[in-house]
């Protein structure tokens, strides 16, 4: 069974455009499994650890500013090859270089508001799900539409 994780976050903006349970939905349907979720207002130190590797870029403070604007929505997805199928899913970085049928393809048009976050590694997948479930942890559970899905 595979148990790649990865760490997916709605975006201020996708919170206050209604767009949470459309981004589930497509993790779930696709068969990936939530092991975690948590709605969090993270603080400007937090968002800065989060995005730690942009911060000599030019947009890093505005790009702090909006993600401390509001509420995000924390998920980590399990599932086979997730942390490359949720880059997928999501989309290009720049939303108008995002496929029709992405997140950010279908319901986004600048760089600066692209909805959603996923982990580009691995490895940055580990550190990112310490960083924000580092004290409540992921959720191991069995479900049987597993045995179809794999
Ligand atoms: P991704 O989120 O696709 O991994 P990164 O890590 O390069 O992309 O960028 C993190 C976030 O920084 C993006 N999701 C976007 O919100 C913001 N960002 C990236 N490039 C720009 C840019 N040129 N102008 C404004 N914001 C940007």
């Amino acid at each position: 069974m595979a148990t790649e994780q990865t760490y997916i976050m709605v975006k201020p903006d996708g919170v206050q455009r209604g767009l949470v349970g459309e981004i589930i939905k497509r993790f779930e349907t696709r068969g990936f499994q939530l092991v975690a979720l948590k709605m969090v207002h993270a603080s400007v130190e937090h968002l800065e650890e989060h995005y730690k590797d942009l911060k000599g870029k030019g947009f890093f403070p505005g790009l702090i500013k909006y993600m401390n604007s509001g509420p995000v929505v924390a998920m980590v997805w399990q599932g086979k090859d997730v942390v490359k199928q949720g880059r997928v899913l999501l989309g290009a970085t720049n939303p108008l270089a995002s496929a029709p049928g992405t997140i950010r393809g279908d319901f986004a048009i600048d760089v600066g508001r692209n909805i959603c976050h996923g982990s580009d590694s691995v490895e940055s997948a580990k550190a990112e799900i310490a960083l924000w479930f580092g004290q409540d942890g992921t959720i191991s559970y069995s479900r049987a539409v597993d045995a179809w899905i794999y």
